[in-house]
Parts: C-alpha cells; structure tokens; sequence
C-alpha cells in the first residue's frame, strides 16, 4: 500500500463519486473499484439528501468488502439506526423520534431522513442499516488519523473504555446509551460525529442568529486551530453576526477557555483528516487545513465538489494534495 486517498462527504451523490474515483485511478473490477496501490478511506455521511444513496451504498460496501476502502462513521448513519431502532422493543418509540404525536422533533426527523426512507427500502436498508451498525466511529492508521467531525482524545478513550471498541453500536446497548442525553456516551459520540460546541451565554455572551435565523447560544468549535487559547479564538459562528434582539454582534472578548474546552483543541503533530463542516469553494484555502488537520468536505450535495485528500506518507498537510474529479 503506498498511500489513503480520503474522500469527503458523499452525500447520495453517485454520479460525482464514480468521476472522483475514476480520476484518482480506481478501477472496477468483477465486484468493486480497486487502485493497485492504494486506498480510499470514507469519513461517512454516505447518506443524507442526495438522490442516488442506494448506488452509493453498493459501491463503498463492495469496495470495503473487498479491502479496497475502509470508512468511518457520519452523523446521518448514525441517526439512521437511531432512527430505525425501536426502544424499549415493542414499544412503538424509537431511538431518534419519529411518528410520535408527544415528541416535538418527531416529524423533523422524518423530513430529514426522508431521502433515505423513499430511496433505500426493504431488504436493501436492512442490510446497509446491520453494515452501518459495524462502522467504526474513528481510525487511527499510524501516520495518519481519521474521525466524521473532531478527534477528540477523551471521547475516543471514554469510547475505548466504556464500550472496548472503535466500533461500539453492533451492541444496541451501546446505541442506547449513546442516544441518552444525559449519558457520558452520548457527549462523547456527539464530540466525534458533530463536533464539539461553545457555550456563549455562559461566557457572558448573547444570543446569535445563524445563517438560517435561527437564535443560538453557543457556536460550534474550531478544534482544528492548534493555536486556538481564547473564546474568540475558537468560536464559529456560521455567519451570526447578528444578536437574537437584531443587533450588530460585537466581537468576541479574549476569554479563557476552560480545560475541557481547551482540550478540543488538536495539538497533536500526527495528520487528521474530517469532514462534516459543509466547506465552500476551493479546497486549498488556509481556513480548511493547518499543518496537521485537513477537511475533506466541501458539499457535494449542496453544488459543490465531491473532494479527496491523496496521503502517501507526508507527515504534514500540503494543500497540493486535495483532488477534485477531472
Ligand atoms: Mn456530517
């Protein structure tokens, strides 16, 4: 093996993963697209809105199966079989709530996954929901590391330690546990598939509303900047420059940040390579990598390029090295 070329969110998108794999030099063969020397690795969301999911199960299950590919779990498979695990058995509720009149989030959670529902049925979504069951929630490969949303050392060895293992949901125990909020587990999960969040109003600060004008009180982590030491330094607000009252935002102070939150912060000089954020335009832009941590997602579902970081053993990012089909 000389190298992992890691592919950014899929997202259903057929027809744009086909023309990245065909472009990086995999080639099917009587079962699944190989490369003779190297391997792809997904970082999840497989699924999730675009409109040839079941295609995109086929082709990274082969190509797993076969050893040519290995993947992490996403956010959307772990909803997923949150989504489709009825608890307590018979009961008629499930894991993440749909079709409960008492729960608010239910019908949300529907129209979310409602892409999934119509394209992947039956014998099909059994099988790829038992596959997702058996994903590991990160891979750590040596010379490099690869995680959906945040590596995150305490909640891969709260992970390690409560469950045994890299790949905790085969046991429904585990999914139960990581789908109650007040869990340890659940925190963790939530740490390494959606990425960690900052409380604002707990720091003092206001409300803000995001780029859907939805009021916020905390923003979402830059983990990614080791260099990262106050409040301003490490939150992300998604286009908020506005208070939840209509007012101008004003500049994050320089505050401390506690040792849990300083503990997001990557500081180690081993590459991670993520996905998750919805990054727009180029790939070579400083904001999307640093010298040890590259995103690789830059919303092929939403009009952008499905993208793959190509690794052949450098041990520190070049922006050089991000691929986009020809
Ligand atoms: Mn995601």
């Amino acid at each position: 093996m000389s190298g992992y070329d890691v592919i950014g969110d899929v997202h259903g998108c057929g027809t744009q993963l086909e023309a990245l794999l065909h472009t990086l030099g995999y080639q099917i063969g009587d079962s699944a697209y190989r490369h003779p020397t190297r391997q792809a690795i997904f970082v999840g969301d497989l699924i999730d809105r675009g409109d040839e999911q079941l295609r995109v199960l086929e082709i990274v299950k082969a190509m797993v199966d076969a050893g040519s590919a290995q993947i992490v779990m996403g956010n959307h498979e772990f909803n997923a079989l949150a989504y489709h695990t009825e608890w307590p058995s018979g009961s008629g509720k499930y894991l993440r709530p749909h079709d409960d009149p008492d729960n608010p989030w239910s019908a949300k959670n529907t129209r979310q996954h409602a892409a999934f529902l119509e394209q992947v049925q039956g014998d099909y979504r059994r099988r790829y929901l038992d596959w997702f069951a058996t994903l590991p929630l990160w891979l750590d490969l040596g010379g490099l590391r690869v995680v959906h949303a945040c590596w995150h050392d305490d909640s891969i060895k709260l992970v390690e330690s409560r469950c045994g293992s890299s790949a905790p949901f085969a046991e429904l125990a585990h999914l139960v546990a990581a789908s109650t909020e007040d869990d340890p587990l659940y925190e963790a999960v939530e740490t390494l598939l959606k990425g960690p969040e900052i409380s604002l109003v707990a720091h003092g600060q206001r409300e803000y509303l995001d780029k859907d004008g939805i009021a916020r009180d905390s923003a979402r982590v830059q983990w990614w900047h080791s260099e990262a030491r106050t409040l301003r330094d490490i939150a992300e607000m998604g286009g908020g420059f506005t208070t939840s009252d209509g007012e101008p935002y004003s500049p994050l102070p320089e505050l401390e940040l506690s040792g849990t939150e300083r503990s997001y912060v990557y500081t180690a000089e081993v590459p991670v390579f993520y996905g998750h954020y919805w990054r727009q335009g180029s790939p070579k832009h400083r904001h999307d990598w640093t010298d040890y941590t590259a995103c690789v997602d830059f919303s092929a579902v939403k009009g952008g390029k499905l993208t793959a970081y190509r690794w052949s053993g450098e041990t520190t990012i070049n922006a050089e090295n991000y691929v986009t089909p020809d």
